[in-house]
């Protein structure tokens, strides 16, 4: 941490090495936090935080490991700052069987990342975030939390749970200093999320975005996480729903020729 702002606030972003949630490092630490970058892939996270400089701090986590997410917590605490941000971002899809022929093993993964992977670094966290006494946590969710389509379903059944998780915690946080908020991004191009999906098929990933002008990038949801993270702290903003204006709905695309 950088010694002369001592006692920035420390934001935590999960699934850091990629994506959405280096994008969202990035922006957080324009903000002002100090950022603890969390993932799986240590040399990424490296890289990252070479980038961002002081303001920045890598963990390796796996968000499907008790140990590991008890490890995050144990880094963050050292840091010795006030915790007032996580950002729930890890997560993930696999595989586009129907129901009829799902692989178990693929939905049990993406329950794992991203129900239970939610559920273990919020709770690791949340102690300090109440402390803070202006806490705040951001998941990142999908507008398959509530809209199925042929295909999803295994990570479909996983974000509606992450909604779940999310629904509840804000009732149960009620009267407690911690705020939180949802972001449900639709078609967002990333380097890696369909190509994670489709088991690293270029092609097949490629051919989401065909012909749709201008889908999100990472950067526009990272705005939407800084946006909702920095209103005053009695606003809370529940949920937003964000998608490319060619993205009408789940089904309705505009694809140009
Ligand atoms: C990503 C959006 O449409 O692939 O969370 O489910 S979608």
């Amino acid at each position: 941490m950088d010694k002369n702002q001592d006692m920035q606030n420390i934001a935590v972003v999960t699934g850091a090495s990629s994506g959405i949630g280096a994008a969202t490092a990035r922006r957080l630490a324009g903000e002002g936090f100090h950022v603890v970058v969390a993932a799986r892939r240590a040399d990424r996270l490296d890289a990252l935080v070479k980038e961002i400089g002081p303001n920045a701090t890598a963990v390796e986590c796996d968000v499907t490991s008790d140990d590991s997410v008890a490890a995050l917590a144990a880094a963050v605490a050292a840091l010795g700052a006030p915790v007032t941000l996580l950002v729930n971002n890890a997560g993930g899809a696999r595989g586009v069987d129907p129901v009829a022929t799902g692989s178990v093993d693929d939905w049990q993964w993406m329950y794992d990342v991203n129900v239970l992977g939610t559920l273990r670094v919020t709770k690791a966290l949340l102690p300090a975030l109440e402390a803070s006494g202006r806490g705040t946590i951001v998941t990142v969710g999908s507008t398959a939390a509530f809209t199925p389509y042929e295909g999803g379903g295994g990570y479909v059944a996983a974000k509606h749970a992450e909604t779940a998780l999310v629904g509840t915690l804000r009732l149960e946080l009620c009267g407690k200093p911690v705020r939180v908020i949802e972001v449900d991004p639709g078609m967002v191009r990333t380097d890696e999320f369909a190509l994670n999906r489709f088991g690293g098929d270029q092609d097949r990933a490629d051919s989401v975005y065909a012909g749709v002008r201008e889908p999100l990038v990472a950067d526009d949801i990272a705005d939407c996480i800084a946006w909702a993270a920095t209103r005053p702290q009695h606003v809370n903003v529940d949920r937003l729903v964000v998608r490319p204006v060619a993205q009408a709905a789940q089904h309705k695309v505009h694809r140009e020729q």
